[in-house]
């Protein structure tokens, strides 16, 4: 019985010692959760979607505390003098800022940069946290470096390595597997994917297939939202022909023969055209899980793979 009660006083005591979500966020206990900085500067857009895929929100200033974080951070890493986008905005109602989470910005403690705001050519919709906390008013589609934000929870990591349980383990090939309801472009789908500390599913022999012909069959045309042209029968995978036309490889630049498994539908590759939608230079498969090509510029459900060990950290 101690020995019981003292081993489940150590788990709990490490659970609350070391609170983590994924390798690449860093635990900031004054923010209230964990914060990624994303040095390649995007645009406001962009920065959004990607903290948004990576299962966090794009960063904004809602206490005063968070804002001391921010700041440090901008002072501790940062690159150019100019600030950091945050989660706060008006593209919704121009003129109407709030952060992501809808926190109006009367209610964000905040101070103004000299001569700001001026909405500068009445196009300044987002808003810039700069070096020494204060902030300006910029366009949406300037680009700036940001801080994902994953607020504290109770949630555990699961057997895939992540919060988000949608991935599902498979023993027969080790690797978890997630069918996205959201139909993306190709380029979007990637996206998704690597965020999710993934891939665009690559198939690697008959047996992996098989594994998502099955993830395909449990969901139905009925549950699929996809408009383009066989969009309930077709999904994005990683293989793509690198803007080569006429050589496929996959996300991780192989062959298909050599990633294992060719294995093309009736007539495919047909490079088919769809209205002003021509050449088809990004890869799918159908529900029998051949291999079919595919516009990239067209929203298509897909699948993600992930090793369970991707995003955790090494333990010392
Ligand atoms: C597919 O069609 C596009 C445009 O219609 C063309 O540019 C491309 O070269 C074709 N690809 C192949 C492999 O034939
Ligand atoms: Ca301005
Ligand atoms: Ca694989
Ligand atoms: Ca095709």
């Amino acid at each position: 019985m101690k020995v019981t009660a003292f081993f489940l006083l150590v788990a709990a005591t490490s659970l609350v010692e070391c609170k983590r979500y994924r390798s690449d966020y860093e635990d900031y206990p004054d923010a209230g959760g964990w914060l990624k900085l994303h040095r390649v500067p995007a645009n406001w857009h962009e920065a959004r979607l990607r903290c948004h895929l990576e299962g966090g929100t794009l960063a904004s200033p809602l206490t005063q505390k968070m804002s001391d974080v921010l700041k440090s951070f901008v002072e501790d890493h940062v690159l150019s003098n100019c600030g950091i986008f945050t989660g706060i905005h008006a593209t919704f109602s121009r003129g109407q800022f709030a952060s992501i989470e809808g926190v109006p910005l009367e209610r964000i403690p905040h101070h103004w940069a000299s001569g700001e705001p001026d909405n500068e050519q009445d196009s300044e919709q987002c808003i810039l946290q700069l070096k020494d906390g204060s902030l300006a008013d910029v366009s949406c589609s300037d680009t700036y470096p940001y801080i994902c934000y994953r607020k504290y929870t109770n949630q555990i990591t699961n057997a895939c390595g992540t919060f988000d349980n949608e991935y599902q383990l498979d023993a027969r090939t080790g690797n978890c597997y997630k069918f996205h309801l959201v139909p993306r472009t190709w380029s979007r789908a990637h996206l998704a994917c690597t965020s999710e500390g993934g891939h665009l599913a690559v198939i690697n022999s008959d047996a992996e297939a098989k594994v998502l012909e099955e993830l395909f069959a449990k969901n139905p045309p009925g549950k699929l939202q996809s408009r383009a042209p066989f969009g309930k029968d077709i999904v994005f995978i990683g293989f793509h022909d690198w803007n080569e036309h006429g050589e496929w490889l996959t996300v991780q630049g192989q062959t298909l023969e050599q990633a294992g498994y060719v294995r093309w539908s009736g007539g495919q590759p047909d490079n088919g055209t769809h209205n002003e939608h021509r050449g088809e230079f990004c890869g799918g498969i159908f529900r029998s899980a051949q291999l079919d090509d595919l516009w990239c510029g067209m929203p298509y459900h897909f699948i993600c793979e992930k090793a369970p060990d991707s995003l955790l950290w090494d333990e010392q």
